[in-house]
């Protein structure tokens, strides 16, 4: 793919992002067109605030500058204590840049009018139109972010800072459940050794019966758990190296294609529910005195002459 594509027009990427960014995710949604031919591998890195996200982002991104056009696309939580989080890591990140294969991009959430992660689906694929062959995409790991950017990306890896002992107690029936690779950050502290420990403990447990072909629609992948140091370059490494295994187990097991297939699905319900209530919330206080009836009527007559893609 990298070598087909046209040089970067990294100002022209630029707009096109910070254009997405800045409009509503119903907007964002009218002005999508068919899906790229090409994709860019989407590696999703999640986890608490301060966990180390943008520094291993960075890291890894050099790791694998070898496989071509890379994109790193770091979305920051909206609370007002972060503020200072979106210069942090564009610092960070851009002691890594000059590289003529790597674009790096960092956004503040608060910018978009109803939640950046809204309009992750339009971000990446602009990433694809520009021929990018590898993406990675940091959110924090909590909530709705977290349902997006599951959807969202191919293989999505938790980070977790030795510290986080109550964290992975909240976290283990959500998000644990849906990683595909666990990195135990800040690898360099005490700690992480014993945190390292205890996360296999609970993959053992959500993941039991996952090593053989189970029918479980998971089937067969035992997410792995990789103690990760940014002074350690052979952590980054180890971890580079589960992404590719993970990547190679997604293709042989078809679960590729059933992303895939469930991102289409995602896209169209998000087209539906934003176009379904903007044309609710316009509706004057009579139309709720109507019969239930009636008004189930009237919203699909109005959904059914909107112009396909278009937003009432
Ligand atoms: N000891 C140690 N500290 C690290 C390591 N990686 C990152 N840090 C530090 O952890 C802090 C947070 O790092 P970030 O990379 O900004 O973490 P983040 O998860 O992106 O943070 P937010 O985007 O604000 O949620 C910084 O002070 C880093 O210097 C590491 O491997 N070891
Ligand atoms: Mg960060």
């Amino acid at each position: 793919m990298s070598g087909v594509a046209p040089p970067l027009d990294r100002r022209a990427l630029g707009l096109a992002l910070t254009r997405i960014a800045n409009i509503r995710s119903a907007d964002a949604l009218a002005a999508a067109g068919d899906p790229p031919a090409t994709q860019a591998r989407r590696i999703g890195l999640t986890g608490a605030p301060g966990a180390g996200k943008s520094t291993l982002a960075g890291r890894l991104a050099l790791s694998r500058l070898d496989r071509g056009r890379l994109g790193v696309l770091a979305i920051d939580p909206t609370s007002p204590k972060t503020g200072g989080a979106i210069l942090g890591d564009r610092i960070r990140m851009d002691d890594l840049a000059g590289s003529e294969n790597l674009f790096i991009r960092s956004f503040g959430s608060r910018s978009a009018a109803d939640g950046l992660t809204d309009n992750l689906h339009e971000l990446l694929e602009t990433m694809d139109r520009f021929g990018f062959d590898e993406v990675i995409v940091e959110t924090v790991g909590v909530g709705q972010a977290e349902v997006a950017a599951r959807t969202q990306v191919d293989t999505l890896i938790l980070v977790i800072p030795p510290d986080a002992g109550d964290v992975v107690q909240a976290m283990k029936a959500g998000i644990m459940e849906v990683a595909d690779i666990f990195a135990i950050n800040k690898a360099d502290m005490p700690s992480a050794a014993k945190m390292a420990i205890e996360v296999k403990r609970i993959i053992a447990l959500t993941h039991r019966g996952h090593d053989g072909n189970d029918g479980d629609g998971g089937g067969g992948w035992v997410p792995p758990v990789v103690l990760t140091s940014q002074a350690d370059p052979d952590s980054i490494v180890q971890l580079s190296a589960q992404v590719d295994r993970h990547a190679e187990w997604l293709r042989a097991s078809g679960e590729q294609a059933a992303r895939a297939l469930a991102r289409r699905r995602y896209w169209l319900r998000r087209w539906l529910e934003r176009n379904a209530q903007q044309i609710i919330d316009r509706e004057p206080a009579a139309f709720f005195e109507m019969p239930r009836a009636q008004q189930m009527t009237t919203l699909l007559e109005q959904l059914g002459r909107l112009p396909g893609g278009g937003v009432v």
